[in-house]
């Protein structure tokens, strides 16, 4: 600290947070934003971006202005909702193919389990597709054939990897199928599980 007033303010729109122990000013390109004082961003007082000079978040992958968190061990759909919701977030809803390319990389580079449950279910009525966290259903990814109304219920989206590829489309499968889950968040959350 160089002792001065502080009597300027450039906070990003929605910092600084409150919550927490962030009390440090980071100064992005797009504004300030407050983090926690880490190892890593402590002595940074100043930057032209916060590109490659802070990780303000290890436990999720930032996209767009939101953050998303696998967890690996598996849960049927209702207890992989729980299980984000206790983090304060929900299953995932994915709205673009870019955000989902995103995705799907962050997802390789964690143990790139072939089925991975998503926030998509049609439960409440047949065909009618929702996210869980109640945004827009606005972009789909399914793979040909789906979704067919199974296996089980087939009301629970999974995006699935796809053999040879690699590449990830939707499926349709059961509510009670337990898989490898991705919950989504408006702020880094507290943790996930490995
Ligand atoms: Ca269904
Ligand atoms: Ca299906």
């Amino acid at each position: 600290m160089d002792g001065s007033e502080n009597n300027f303010a450039n906070w990003k729109e929605s910092y600084p947070k409150g919550d927490g122990d962030n009390n440090a000013a980071l100064l992005c390109s797009s504004g300030w934003r407050s983090e926690k004082i880490t190892k890593k961003n402590r002595f940074i007082c100043e930057a032209d971006s916060c590109e490659g000079n802070a990780e303000p978040c290890a436990q999720a992958v930032e996209v767009g202005d939101k953050f998303f968190g696998l967890i690996r061990e598996k849960r049927n759909f209702d207890a992989a909702e729980g299980a984000c919701q206790a983090l304060g977030g929900h299953l995932a809803s994915i709205h673009s193919a870019s955000e989902e390319s995103a995705i799907n990389q962050y997802i390789k580079a964690n143990g790139n389990p072939t089925d991975v449950l998503i926030g998509g279910t049609d439960s409440a009525s047949e065909g009618n597709w929702q996210w869980s966290d109640g945004t827009p259903f606005d972009f789909e990814n399914w793979k040909s054939g789906e979704p067919n109304g199974q296996p089980g219920d087939g009301d629970a989206v999974m995006t699935v990897k796809n053999g040879g590829s690699g590449k990830r489309y939707w499926r349709d499968r059961s509510t009670d199928a337990a898989a490898a889950f991705l919950c989504v968040f408006d702020t880094c959350p507290p943790s996930t599980l490995p």
